[in-house]
């Protein structure tokens, strides 16, 4: 296993109990993929929780659904690439999210679309064609996915460095594409109370810590070799380039997918140290329910060409 130093700044963070598993698995999917001589991405999704109670009762969530991370594994398992995908325990699901649409669609639980006659299970309507595609595409690429899946940043921060430090390897033909919103906040160890918060008519003080930055370590020595792209993402537009350009230049990685909360899923800036692109659908596309991811995917597996070309 990968052993921590004092500079990776884990050792804040609780290790998970299940961490040489994610790790045993992670170097076997490696070696997979290296006999199968393909591309690996590892994509992360879905938000982090922060516990405000060792014994949890509480916690601090965020919005992301893991939407964008689904859509884009599906893009490049399609692509012939195997993947890595840590997900946040519950969050959207490659493939799978389409039948979760479909049912918030036509406002109907999972247990509406089945029968049950003489003990057998039957599906009770008849799947629009876009479902039974995903059914087909997951059954025939379910072997190339490593699904791993997280709930809270401790969980979070451990399994990408122990993924990452697998990953080597694979060397430059590894995509770390982390699309997962992580906390910049957190209760620290010594600060997180064991049992439950009581309730009083008292004010709570809760001493939030920022997480230490863990991108510097990875480009630096988790994942040298690795094509590295990360998402920025700001509420306020006018401060959006800025702080993914800023991104970019400190930490010295690939690429930066910048976007906004509420027009994420239409519009996109790609900052790389040579480009910056943006892309963003058009009216017919969000009609014709394009997904953004598609040509982010397709865009960034262009880049990871070259990078794995050049010397
Ligand atoms: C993103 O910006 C993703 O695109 C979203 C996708 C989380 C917005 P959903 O999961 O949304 O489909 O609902 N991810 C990165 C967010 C983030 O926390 N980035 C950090 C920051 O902006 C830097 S690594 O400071």
């Amino acid at each position: 296993m990968a052993t921590l130093t004092v500079q990776d700044n884990l050792q804040q963070f609780s290790t998970p109990g299940n961490l040489e598993d994610v790790v045993f698995k992670s170097i076997e999917f490696v070696q997979k993929t290296l006999s199968e001589n393909r591309n690996l991405v590892l994509i992360t999704a879905g938000g982090t929780s922060v516990p405000l109670e060792q014994n949890t009762v509480r916690c601090i969530e965020n919005f992301s659904t893991g939407r964008r991370g689904a859509i884009s594994a599906e893009n490049f398992l399609l692509a012939d690439y195997n993947v890595i995908y840590l997900h946040r325990n519950g969050s959207s699901f490659p493939f799978e999210r389409k039948f979760v649409d479909y049912l918030d669609e036509k406002s109907k639980r999972l247990m509406d679309i089945f029968t049950i006659a003489n003990d057998c299970v039957n599906i009770a309507e008849n799947f629009p064609k876009d479902l039974k595609d995903s059914l087909k595409h997951y059954e025939l690429l379910k072997n190339n996915i490593l699904t791993i899946k997280y709930t809270s940043l401790s969980e979070y921060m451990h399994y990408t460095h122990a993924i990452c430090n697998a990953l080597k390897p694979i060397e430059k033909r590894a995509m770390i594409y982390l699309a997962a919103a992580v906390s910049d906040f957190f209760v620290s160890n010594s600060d997180t109370q064991v049992h439950k918060i009581q309730s009083s008519d008292k004010l709570i003080n809760l001493k939030l810590s920022p997480v230490p930055k863990m991108l510097g370590k990875l480009v630096e020595s988790w994942a040298p070799d690795a094509y590295v792209v990360t998402f920025k993402l700001e509420t306020d537009p006018e401060i959006l380039d800025h702080k993914a350009k800023s991104a970019l230049i400190k930490y010295r990685h690939e690429a930066v997918v910048a976007n906004t909360l509420h027009d994420r899923y239409n519009t996109v800036k790609i900052l790389t140290e040579l480009e910056n692109i943006v892309i963003r659908l058009s009216e017919e596309e969000t009609h014709a329910k394009v997904n953004i991811e598609q040509k982010i995917v397709e865009k960034l597996i262009k880049f990871h060409v070259n990078h794995m070309t050049s010397i």
